[in-house]
């Protein structure tokens, strides 16, 4: 059984998305951090810096139970377990993987520290100028839909409706196909705790 430990924020919801696309049975544990439930030995011994989401596969390989912490480690180990949204060739996961990483290398921690600094808008912008001309050629980022997709929508489609979007039809036409996929609008939709 996959036992995810979360909350409601964009990176809580990150590794429903990829449970609800690849039909793996789950169960959700609120860990409700604005009370400090993330503090608790019980999760410091799962996720060590006390973050959600951490998860818990109690049937990994072998039988044997894995514990992770970092929402997109957990998409990989998801990917991996379910042989899913991960490139069905060599060439396909290579791709998957640079998408992926352009996206936890670049736009997560930009767009969540923009939050706090205007300034790096600029950086933003030139982030989306890349996705813009990616998906101008692809119907999603890595060819076929995949984790590089799960990855930065929960963060993106907070801009769907911003001014950005007017000039890059792409990204707008890719975060509302993406967002509407039945498991992302359930992740995203999803009352936890
Ligand atoms: N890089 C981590 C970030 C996790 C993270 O920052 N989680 C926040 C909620 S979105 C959290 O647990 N905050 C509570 C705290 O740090 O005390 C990931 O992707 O999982």
């Amino acid at each position: 059984m996959l036992e995810l430990y979360t909350w409601g924020t964009t990176n809580g919801r990150r590794p429903i998305i990829m449970m609800e696309e690849a039909g793996l049975p789950y169960k959700i544990i609120p860990v409700d951090i604005q009370n400090g439930a993330n503090k608790t030995p019980h999760h410091l011994a799962i996720s060590p810096l006390g973050k959600i989401p951490a998860l818990v596969d109690t049937d990994g390989p072998g039988g044997q139970k894995v514990t992770l912490f970092e929402s997109t480690a957990i998409l990989l180990y998801l990917a991996e377990k379910s042989g899913k949204f991960y490139g069905s060739t060599p060439a396909k996961r290579a791709d998957v993987q640079k998408w992926f990483i352009f996206n936890v290398a670049n736009i997560l921690p930009t767009f969540a520290i923009m939050r706090q600094h205007k300034e790096l808008e600029e950086v933003a912008v030139k982030f989306l100028d890349v996705l813009e001309t990616q998906l101008s050629r692809n119907d999603f980022l890595a060819g076929d839909y995949s984790i590089a997709d799960m990855t930065p929508i929960t963060r993106l489609v907070q801009f769907a409706d911003h001014e950005w979007m007017k000039t890059r039809p792409n990204v707008a036409r890719w975060i509302n196909k993406v967002s509407t996929r039945p498991a992302v609008k359930k992740a995203l939709e999803m009352k936890i705790g």
